[in-house]
This record gives C-alpha cells, sequence and structure tokens, in this order.
C-alpha cells in the first residue's frame, strides 16, 4: 500500500503528468485509493465497463429516467433551429464527446442531411468498440453522411481539436454527463473546451434541471433496481478484475438529492460490519455496520449555476432549448 500512494503514478488521474504515459492500471490505483480513504469513494468513471455500458442502456429506458426521452424531445421539436446555429458558409465539423449510441444525435445527423447542409460528423469516445458501433449503424441508416470518428478520452481529442481550425467547430457534448463531475473539474473540463474553441465556434450542451425533488430522486432510485445493479457493477468489476470478494448482497443502493446545491450523490451501504479482501491491490477493507461509499454525483442546474460555469470557463450563453416543463436544457455557447 506504502508502495503504492509514493509511486509516480498514483493519483485521481489516469495519466502520468510528468511522462504523459498511462498509468500501469488506473482503475486499481483509483480503488485503492477510494478504499483507503475516508469517507470511502469509488469513481463513476468505472461503471462503464462491458455490463455497465448495458447496464446504461437499460437505465435510458426506465420509465423514471426521463433525462434520455427528454433530451431527445428537445432536439426533435428545435432541429430547425438548432441546424440554423450550427449551420456555416463553407460547412462544419460536428463533434460530439462520448457519442455513445447516437440515438439523440441521428435526429439532428438526419435532418442536419436531409436539409443538405454541409458538415462532417466527427464522434468521439474512449471506447473503440462503441465508436465501431456506432459508425456501422450509421452507414446503414445514414450512408452518404461523411464521419471521423476519433478514438480517445476528452482531453487527448480536445488537444488534437486545438490545432483543427480549417472551418467552423461545433462541440457536442449531451446526456448531462457533465454533472457527474464535481464543480471544480467541471470548469476545467469547460476551460479546455474554450480553449479549443475560436470566435465562431459553438459548444452545445445538455444539462439537467432542478425540479421537484421526487422527480429526480427516483430518477436514481428506480423501481426495478437496474440503477442499483449499475452502482453494484463497481463491485462486481473490483471482484473480476482485482480479484476481490465483496458480497453484493450485503450492500444496498441509496442514492440522496440535496435541493439546495442541486446535488444527487449515490452510495453503497454496507449493512453489516464486514471485511473485504482485494488480492490484487494486497489490501483488506474493514466496513463498520452502515458505512458508506460514495459512488456519483448526478448534478442539477439552475440559471444560476449554468451563468456561472459558462462565466468561469470564458463563454457565455447565446440560446437554449428546453421541453414544456423545463425538466432539461440545452444550451449553445460561444467564447466570451
Ligand atoms: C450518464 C452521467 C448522465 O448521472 O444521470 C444514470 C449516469 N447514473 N443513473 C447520470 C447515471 C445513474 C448519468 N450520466
Amino acid at each position: 500500500m506504502k508502495e503504492w500512494k509514493n509511486s509516480g503514478y498514483y493519483g485521481k488521474t489516469p495519466m502520468n503528468k510528468t511522462t504523459k504515459t498511462p498509468a500501469k492500471n488506473p482503475f486499481a490505483t483509483d480503488v485503492l485509493e477510494g478504499l483507503t480513504s475516508t469517507p470511502k469513494t469509488l469513481s463513476s468513471k468505472f461503471f462503464y465497463d462491458k455490463k455497465g455500458d448495458e447496464l446504461f442502456q437499460d437505465i435510458m429506458d426506465l420509465p423514471e429516467y426521463y433525462l434520455t426521452n427528454l433530451e431527445f424531445e428537445i432536439l426533435d421539436n428545435h432541429k430547425k433551429e438548432i441546424s440554423e446555429a450550427f449551420s456555416a458558409q463553407e460547412g462544419f465539423d460536428l463533434i460530439e464527446l462520448g457519442a455513445g449510441d447516437g440515438k439523440k444525435t441521428k435526429i439532428l445527423l438526419r435532418y442536419l442531411q436531409q436539409e443538405q447542409y454541409s458538415f462532417t460528423y466527427v464522434p468521439v469516445d474512449i471506447s473503440n468498440n462503441v465508436l465501431q458501433q456506432l459508425t456501422s449503424s450509421l452507414e446503414k441508416e445514414l450512408p452518404e453522411l461523411e464521419t471521423a470518428p476519433q478514438q480517445g478520452t476528452y482531453a487527448e481529442v480536445l488537444e488534437r481539436l486545438e490545432e483543427y481550425r480549417s472551418r467552423k467547430k461545433v462541440i457536442m457534448f449531451l446526456g448531462s454527463n457533465l454533472g457527474n463531475l464535481l464543480p471544480e473539474q467541471a470548469v476545467n473540463f469547460l476551460k479546455k473546451i474554450t480553449a479549443a474553441m475560436g470566435p465562431e465556434d459553438l459548444f452545445f450542451i445538455g444539462l439537467d434541471q432542478k425540479k421537484h425533488p421526487k422527480k429526480i430522486l427516483d430518477a436514481y432510485n428506480d423501481a426495478s433496481g437496474v440503477t442499483e445493479a449499475f452502482n453494484k457493477n463497481l463491485l462486481t468489476r473490483i471482484n473480476r478484475e482485482l480479484d476481490g470478494d465483496f458480497e453484493e448482497e450485503s450492500f444496498i443502493h441509496w442514492p440522496v438529492y440535496n435541493p439546495e446545491s442541486g446535488t444527487t450523490k449515490s452510495y453503497l451501504v454496507s449493512t453489516k460490519e464486514q471485511s473485504v479482501h482485494i488480492k490484487s491491490l494486497n489490501l483488506e477493507v474493514k466496513f463498520e455496520a452502515w458505512e458508506s461509499i460514495h459512488t456519483e454525483i448526478s448534478q442539477k442546474y439552475d440559471s444560476a449555476s449554468v451563468n456561472w460555469l459558462a462565466q468561469q470557463a470564458g463563454m457565455k450563453i447565446t440560446g437554449s432549448f428546453t421541453d414544456k416543463d423545463r425538466y432539461f436544457k440545452n444550451y449553445i455557447f460561444r467564447k466570451k
């Protein structure tokens, strides 16, 4: 344990800052750090292995998880105005961070193509597998579409994009994915986007809004237990990849929503005193009865917090689109 803490790649980021080589095993590093901290934490970025990707697909189909359907509806209802805002004389590059299955984006892509806008779609994802599935579905559904998929972390791709200034860029970040970041991390992330933007470029972002706390809580505490399985997938992953012996039945999934901060925090709570052994970390983790592991934040926004984010990042809001209940919003940002 000590050697790990003192080694060069110890820390939250998967890249070693001094050498820019990937850490040996970012998951192992993060699990070790999180489970030896007080209070205990695990990072939500490790939800998304093959099983986690499938569970997230199931979450998007849940009746309680309103975010996906509302954003779909917003894009569909406002595709004309959105396309007009994206449009440019020499065409544009539409760069999507964390493209996933592209279900929502396809509404825009289809419309842009039908209206003969000139553009290239640049889906960005860390997973090659996701990119391949997306490209092959696009080849079938929109064979004329020009696509230029980019594999890598957002940071890597944004660095590449900085030098990519041949024509207007529209950078898209949907699904309220920003909400998984703490305010400071979110600002740093947005600053990188601002740095990659020219004066004409747009940033198009979807952010879930504050609303009745019950509605929000239900979205993270669905009756069928899919979100619970998604949260517990972190334990399954530790068991499989790091040779751990977590008993999933002795943890409960517990999300809480704070209407003041707008933050939903998800936890796994140990229902008994227990000890977990993680062999490949050479680590024994002790839990008291009812001790928690914090696993995820899902931030909800209002006009004050969105203005603050834009301001901090050196951007300004130049447009927004919402649904009839104002539950979800898509914003157009420009560089200030
Ligand atoms: C993909 C980050 C937007 O926080 O709402 C869904 C992930 N977690 N249910 C969210 C998630 C639990 C989701 N984001």
